[in-house]
């Protein structure tokens, strides 16, 4: 008998050499297209398999997060029309979204637990909560099976094994994601560590149950835009923090899909953290290594808008300063056993706000997406570039651009914005220039200080620092700061948002600003100082009085001179504030110092007392009474200051 291929059209190269199918009771048989189901943890095939009872795809495909297999989807994608290469650039893409999924949805997001005062405050009555919505489990059981049930079908489901820190170290968490966008795929491997490795590390222990779908399910009901699936009408992102699971149905956009990033890494990590006795925060990390060599780290909080990913990826200004960026969004923060609080950055990447980004404004964050990334709602240039408004001086005027809504036009000429103001780069940490040599050291950085701030046009000075662990909470929670990014907005409202963690709170707010005042009652633990900065204070005329961005290197300086007990303070109603003279101004020009630093007494017995009705309103109850009385202590001071 002859062995001759009979298919010529086959070839050897191609032949299957592993079968794998998955067969389930209720299912039938479900094809395995890549990877090997029974490698998985145990725990992991149960979950695979009711994911895939519930959801009904065409077939698995288990990722390993290989540059192959990201080459084999970025190939299909670019086969469909989802991406477009970026030829300028080295193995980069431009992505269009469906114009109606391009933010997360927080009306959408929930978080679900029996009791709903363990998600949200005891708010006054008739106020509508603002940090963070409950709905019961039962509830939304109901609107999962709206949606979920036979979700994928015709579509391909990928289960993709990652670590949230560098995998094996004592401060990273494992989750399990599957999903049916490989879009999400590719952003996944960009911003967490997705290696079969995890398997190893994960064993029998616990991991973060992360279910994705665009809610597309073949043949599709819906006319689908950019060739990008997704169900607007039915977005809904919950949370179930006991179960450590998330179920996330109907948009593809990275807020809403990247699980690992602000559902794992700040909500469910929240809750985590808080069983742990460990903190999540919305804090960028960054080393800084004045000229005496001796390097401290800081952790800053920022509302969006301030400049977070700038500020972490600083040039500074000041000769002999040297700045190296360990995380831009997320520190994953525990005492280690000496008591030093030790942070971790729980990505891999950057995924950062386009518009506004330039050699300016941050020459570290362009220099990282020169390959191997991908942009979101950008337009692209006819020499196969990206463009966003923030690029004016840096591509030629009169050059051919495609807007991220597809329009066609010369830069220059007039038109609505070329890059929606949400579009984002997502890239490697790894690409960065000054990504810090330890930053993924299992055991992370110590943090010296850390830094609160927001944009506050009026009476919040440069820099302050909290008189103690309690107050610097207290500064934390009333962090407020102007809204810009929606047009709506641009009456300038000043909106809170605690400790930048409004939109990410995984439980009650007021738990978690006890469990931050908890931190000290450990005996032996080494507490940072704790700090607020506003680069945005402007003069009558709305003109800004600091010069910000790499400048902010003189008020860090200042910082990190504190932490070290130089006599560069005074004390005032809100904190200590610089000595006269102690921020290094050298070569600066003229700076109005007195309006900076000034604190208009009735500016401030406004805001304390407005701060004191938002805990009021929005936490209630729940709210640690010494927030209270360190609030009252602070108007009672105001009160007493002389009128000027
Ligand atoms: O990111 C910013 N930072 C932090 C940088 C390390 N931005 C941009 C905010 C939008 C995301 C800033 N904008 C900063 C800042 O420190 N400061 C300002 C305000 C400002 C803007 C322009 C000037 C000065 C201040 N230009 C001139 O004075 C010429
Ligand atoms: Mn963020």
């Amino acid at each position: 008998m002859t062995t001759a291929n009979m298919y010529p059209d086959i070839k050897e190269e191609d032949l299957v050499t592993e079968v794998h199918e998955i067969v389930l009771q209720k299912v039938g048989h479900v094809p395995v297209a890549k990877g090997d189901f029974m490698k998985m943890p145990k725990s992991v095939r149960i979950f695979v398999s009711h994911c895939i009872q519930l959801m009904k795809p065409r077939g698995v495909y288990i990722c390993d997060g290989s540059e192959a297999e990201a080459q084999e989807i970025i190939h299909k994608l670019e086969e469909r029309g989802t991406l477009t290469r970026l030829t300028k650039y080295k193995n980069s893409y431009l992505c269009r979204t469906d114009p109606e999924d391009v933010a997360r949805v927080e009306s959408k997001t929930f978080i679900c637990t029996p009791d709903k005062y363990e998600t949200v405050p005891h708010v006054r009555e008739g106020v509508a909560g603002i940090l963070g919505h409950w709905m019961g489990p039962d509830q939304m059981q109901v609107e999962l099976n709206d949606r979920f049930p036979g979700c994928m079908a015709g579509r391909m489901m990928y289960v993709i094994p990652f670590s949230m820190g560098p995998i094996g170290s004592p401060l990273s968490k494992i989750g399990v994601q599957v999903t049916d966008s490989n879009y999400v795929l590719l952003c996944m491997r960009l911003m967490t560590r997705i290696s079969p490795k995890v398997w190893e590390v994960l064993g029998d222990k616990e991991f973060v149950k992360c279910i994705h779908s665009v809610g597309c399910p073949r043949p599709v009901q819906r006319v689908v835009k950019n060739h990008w699936p997704c169900n607007p009408e039915n977005v809904l992102i919950a949370h179930f923090p006991h179960e450590r699971k998330i179920k996330s149905y109907g948009s593809g956009y990275g807020g809403n899909s990247l699980l690992g990033k602000k559902c794992f890494a700040l909500r469910i990590a929240s809750v985590i953290a808080r069983d742990e006795g460990w903190m999540a925060e919305h804090m960028l990390i960054s080393g800084i290594t004045p000229p005496n060599g001796e390097e401290m780290f800081i952790t800053a909080a920022f509302p969006s808008a301030c400049g977070k990913t700038n500020l972490a990826m600083t040039t500074p200004t000041l000769p002999g300063y040297k700045v190296q960026v360990v995380g831009d969004d997320i520190a994953w923060m525990r005492f280690n056993k000496k008591g030093e609080l030790r942070a971790i950055n729980p990505e891999a990447g950057f995924f950062g706000v386009a518009p506004g980004t330039n050699m300016q404004t941050n020459p570290n964050a362009m220099m990282s997406f020169q390959e191997n990334s991908i942009f979101t709602n950008v337009a692209e240039t006819a020499d196969g570039g990206y463009y966003w408004e923030g690029l004016e001086d840096e591509v030629p005027k009169g050059m051919a651009i495609k807007t991220w809504l597809n329009e066609t036009r010369a830069l220059g000429q007039p038109g609505p914005p070329a890059s929606h103001p949400n579009a984002r780069f997502t890239c490697p940490a790894s690409q960065c220039p000054i990504i810090h040599p330890r930053w993924e050291d299992p055991e992370g950085v110590p943090v010296s200080a850390i830094i609160f701030g927001g944009r506050r046009p009026k009476g919040v000075p440069l820099v302050f620092e909290a008189k103690s662990w309690e107050h610097g909470v207290m500064i934390g929670a009333c962090v407020k700061s102007e809204a810009t990014a929606a047009a709506e907005f641009k009456g300038k409202k000043i909106m809170h948002d605690p400790m930048a963690m409004r939109p990410f709170m995984g439980y009650n707010f007021g738990h978690y600003l006890q469990h931050w005042l908890d931190m000290p009652k450990v005996p032996g633990r080494k507490l940072p100082k704790i700090f607020h900065v506003n680069w945005f204070r402007t003069d009558e005329s709305g003109k800004f009085l600091w010069p910000g961005f790499g400048e902010n290197i003189r008020v860090i300086d200042w910082i990190l001179r504190r932490c070290k007990g130089e006599d560069i303070a005074v004390e005032s109603p809100i904190g200590f504030i610089p000595k006269p003279g102690s921020i290094n101004m050298e070569g600066l020009g003229k700076i109005n110092e007195k309006e900076l630093f000034s604190m208009p007494k009735h500016y401030w017995l406004d805001d304390t007392r407005e701060s004191r009705r938002f805990l009021e309103d929005q936490v209630g109850v729940d709210t640690p009474p010494i927030i209270f009385k360190l609030l009252e202590d602070q108007e009672a001071a105001f009160v007493a200051m002389p009128d000027n």
